[in-house]
């Protein structure tokens, strides 16, 4: 009877030895990659500590493909060319997996060297279209797309709002330049574009910019960019007497920015994605993650689930094979807090959708359904 019990232990663990084979011993590395340090750092943070507690619930449930994960942090400071050199590092160091990067103008140059390694990258936040749009087999997204939100916020703008005279701002990034694009598109010829311009993100005084925008006499400001400037634009412009709402997009989207503008941050409205708060299945993840880390942020979740679904396919597979996980993410659904979460072909979520948000008392409140 023991001989046999040891003969089907070899047998049944044998294929997931051999398969895993991007180890440390008995360790399957995972990269996270995003802005770990700088004015974005708060998405890192909320990456890392989603991405821990999708770990820490693998290791309780005795690690995946019975295997210990290390997750390998590496800091692109929302910077192109230092997510191509974090890229090559993840792929050196042997990671199995790369969940991220958070930013648009990071994560498709960074895929490029994720697809010629042979490694498989899961975004939770990268909403340019063109991440699955350049046909990588390696490339999956847990968010949705600008053209999904951009149109969702023309949308409100047009539609929810009736304003007729609208001025557009973009942070001169791929994210910021395609979500405005796309903004614009959508308003078509619903309302009039009375100012037009851009900023550079990094970028502190914004008042020149504001001062010609406040000329044109628009009813909203649709900023394309991120929280860091879109607080500090909020609250200059207030200084300066100019009272139009503003609108971004998911980017904008963070406490920070009420930290940042201070009660100028009232009424700015955001596209981001439904409200996890009334997911019946995040509502475990929201209490537990409060409770190690404080209030989550809005990707926290988003990193939590790309990296159970990275987990989840190593595990599946007993591979670390990245054609073998891409293949095997493609064809599965994946429950988890967020609902069912399925790709397509390309690698998009099929299940993402917009909604709009507004700062409400100094909190983010999701405002049409
Ligand atoms: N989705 C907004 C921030 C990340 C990006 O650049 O896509």
């Amino acid at each position: 009877m023991k001989k046999y019990l040891i003969f089907f232990s070899i047998v049944l663990l044998f294929p997931i030895s051999i398969g895993c084979s991007k180890k440390d011993g008995d360790t399957i590395k995972i990269g996270i990659a995003g802005p770990m340090t700088g004015d974005q750092s708060k998405y890192g943070v909320d990456y890392k500590n989603g991405a821990n507690l999708a770990v820490e619930h693998w290791m309780a449930k005795g690690g995946v493909a019975g295997k210990k994960v290390e997750l390998v942090l590496e800091d692109d400071q929302h910077d192109p060319k230092q997510a191509v050199s974090v890229a090559n590092k993840l792929v050196n160091s042997g990671v199995a997996g790369v969940v991220g990067h958070f930013n648009s103008s990071c994560s498709i140059p960074a895929s490029r060297v994720y697809q010629d390694g042979g490694i498989v990258l899961i975004t939770p936040s990268t909403t340019n279209p063109l991440f699955t749009e350049q046909g990588y087999w390696n490339v999956f997204r847990v968010c949705g797309r600008d053209d999904q939100q951009g149109k969702v916020g023309a949308d409100f703008v047009t539609g929810v709002l009736k304003k007729t005279k609208v001025a557009v701002i973009n942070d001169k990034t791929t994210y910021g330049q395609g979500i405005t694009e796309v903004f614009k598109k959508n308003i078509g010829d619903k309302a009039r574009i009375v100012y037009d311009g851009s900023i550079i993100q990094g970028d502190k005084d914004f008042k020149s910019v504001l001062t010609s925008v406040k000329s044109a006499n628009p009813d909203v400001i649709y900023f394309g960019g991120m929280y860091p400037e879109a607080g500090l634009m909020v609250k200059q412009a207030r200084e300066i007497g100019l009272n139009a709402i503003f609108l971004g997009g998911d980017g904008a989207m963070d406490q920070k920015l009420v930290e940042i503008a201070g009660p100028s941050a009232e009424g700015f409205y955001m596209t981001f994605t439904p409200d996890p708060a009334n997911i019946e299945s995040a509502k475990g993840f929201l209490v537990e993650y409060t409770k190690k880390f404080g209030e989550p942020g809005p990707y926290s979740i988003y990193a939590y689930v790309a990296a159970d679904i990275m987990m989840k396919a190593i595990n599946d597979t007993g591979s670390t094979d990245g054609k073998t996980l891409a293949e095997y993410i493609r064809k599965n659904s994946f429950d988890g807090p967020l609902g069912k979460v399925e790709f397509t072909k390309k690698g998009d979520n099929s299940n993402a959708r917009y909604v709009v948000w507004s700062v409400k008392d100094g909190k983010f409140v999701q405002v049409t359904k």
